[in-house]
């Protein structure tokens, strides 16, 4: 099933550290879409739920160096 996610993400200061989360991201696989908004420090992430869960995606940005929540 496909579900989306949105979490906070912390960490990030400029625009490419957007570009390496939403690069991050992506290539996680069940991953189909991800949006990251620098403004509020948040990502919005559409997900294949037999594929990966929410806590895999917070546990995926984390181990790339961000802080990462689950918001809903
Ligand atoms: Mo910008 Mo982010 O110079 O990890 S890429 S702070």
């Amino acid at each position: 099933k496909t579900l989306s996610g949105q979490f906070r993400i912390g960490g990030m200061t400029c625009a490419a550290c957007v570009n390496s989360v939403q690069g991050i991201l992506k290539k996680l696989p069940g991953v189909k879409r991800a949006v990251v908004a620098l403004a509020t420090s948040t990502g919005e992430v559409e997900y294949d739920s037999s594929a990966i869960s929410k806590d895999d995606i917070v546990q995926a940005i984390e181990d790339a160096g961000f802080e990462a929540a689950l918001l809903r």
